[in-house]
């Protein structure tokens, strides 16, 4: 189930093309983010989602997920207010071509950790509703295989320049 049909291709390709106007420097030092969450053995930490001025239509989100446990977790599927929809996604390089692809679930390893970062996952918000203000708390519900729903504030904030899309 990871290929995508040929609107929703072309959808991504779309929707890619708009956050390139709205991509990340990597200069974002001492910069706000989430409080730390801890659910079960999952603890996640430097949640910030990516301010963007109205009409901008996608917007992302981007944390730190470590799991302390003997087990692994997943991230079964992701939710927001912030937008109509809410998608997990991996942005990857393709034929020297930047684009990204949704994916269906995402493991988090026992004893391991994933980070949500620009250029590589990310929580996709499709459809914002209206701007995502700077030092806006953005709250994304996580749904995780075991630790169950985790809700998460991301602190918005800008990432002007760069390439990396999201
Ligand atoms: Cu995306």
């Amino acid at each position: 189930m990871t290929s995508l049909t040929p609107f929703a291709k072309f959808l991504t390709a779309i929707i890619f093309a708009l956050s390139l106007a709205a991509c990340g420097d990597h200069s974002n030092h001492n910069m706000k983010t989430g409080a730390q969450i801890t659910a079960g053995d999952l603890t996640i930490s430097s949640s910030w989602a990516r301010a963007v001025d109205a009409p901008a239509k996608t917007s992302a989100v981007y944390m730190e997920i470590r799991n302390d446990g003997a087990t692994s977790d997943t991230l079964l599927s992701v939710r927001s207010g912030a937008a109509e929809v809410s998608e997990i996604h991996q942005s990857l390089e393709q034929d020297g071509v930047a684009m990204m692809r949704r994916i269906r679930q995402l493991e988090i390893p026992a004893g391991g950790d994933v980070s949500l970062e620009p250029g590589s996952y990310h929580v996709m918000l499709i459809n914002v509703n209206g701007d995502i203000a700077p030092d806006t708390v953005v709250p994304v519900t996580l749904t995780f295989e075991n630790a169950g729903d985790v809700v998460v504030e991301a602190v918005a904030r800008r990432a002007n320049g760069g390439h990396q899309g999201h």
